[in-house]
């Protein structure tokens, strides 16, 4: 029997993303419509230093966005390196529906949201500016992964009529060399979905998450058989397995199957997920390999 509608995002902004998804999923909507309204929340908090409005910026000092969204029928968009447009999560979908491909970046991206009607808008706060003017004293220029509660959102959804969906958006590493684009707008890295299997998405240093293709070869595991909790740990294992060097190196997945069922894993303690269904709303603090 399928548990659903469900929704789980990662972190504790979570919370907020899955009540709007769940706006969407109890009135009888699409997980894909659920994956994009849910994940807006985050994208427009200013207090959110690691999505949108408020991201953290790039060692230029300017904010630059990644995003991808996928649907039930293997269809995606992403954009990266995207500036000036507080809803990349969006303007991803727009690039799915509206173009023959999967993903722009930098100014053709942005070209193609203000095309479509986006808005351009300065998402560096004031409180971003400051700390990026603190960090540039005291930084020997070296990007630093935020392994707090404000991080990376990832959302899965699953609705009533057993569909899955998901999406996935930040500002990515603070900090980070201009340009740098990492796992969160690319298919199969920062998100999957396999409408016949699950969905996984990732959070977590990029680079590492990239090289071993987490969000595909959690989906991968699922289809061989393991839960969501085992299949988010085998691919920690992976990427335990494959870096000779663990410092900082904070990944989490969260997965959610085609019955309903979610789990999560990350090489670090302190890693957590928000689930809402019909019975409950909560966060739940993912297992782990280190502490
Ligand atoms: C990235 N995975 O850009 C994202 C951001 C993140 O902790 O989750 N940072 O690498």
């Amino acid at each position: 029997p399928q548990n659903k509608p469900v929704v789980i995002s990662t972190w504790n902004h979570g919370i907020q993303a899955n009540e709007a998804a769940w706006k969407v999923l109890s009135k009888g909507g699409k997980a894909l419509d659920a994956a994009e309204q849910g994940v807006r929340v985050t994208e427009s908090d200013p207090n959110g230093t690691s999505v949108g409005l408020g991201g953290r910026p790039d060692r230029e000092g300017k904010v630059t966005l990644d995003a991808c969204i996928m649907n039930h029928k293997n269809q995606c968009g992403a954009v990266a390196f995207l500036e000036d447009i507080e809803h990349p999560i969006s303007v991803a979908r727009k690039v799915m529906e509206e173009t023959p491909h999967v993903m722009l970046v930098g100014d053709g991206a942005k070209q193609f949201a203000l095309e479509q009607g986006f808005k351009q808008r300065e998402l560096l706060t004031e409180g971003s500016k400051k700390a990026w003017e603190k960090w540039k004293k005291e930084s020997k220029y070296k990007p630093v992964v935020n392994v707090e509660n404000h991080d990376t959102i990832g959302l899965l959804a699953l609705d009533e009529h057993g569909n899955l969906s998901g999406s996935c958006t930040t500002s990515g590493m603070a900090y980070k060399m201009r340009g740098r684009v990492g796992d969160s707008p690319i298919i199969g890295a920062g998100l999957f979905v396999d409408n016949e299997i699950g969905a996984a998405c990732a959070t977590g240093m990029g680079e590492a998450i990239i090289r071993v293709a987490g969000s595909a070869i959690v989906v991968e595991f699922m289809r061989n058989g393991m839960s969501p909790q085992d299949a988010c740990k085998a691919a920690v294992d992976r990427i335990v397995a494959k870096h000779d060097n663990l410092e900082n190196l904070q990944v989490g997945f969260i997965a959610l199957n085609k019955n309903g069922e979610a789990g999560a894993y990350s090489v670090y303690s302190g890693f957590n997920y928000a689930l809402k269904d019909k019975t409950q709303e909560e966060l739940i603090d993912a297992k782990y390999n280190l502490k």
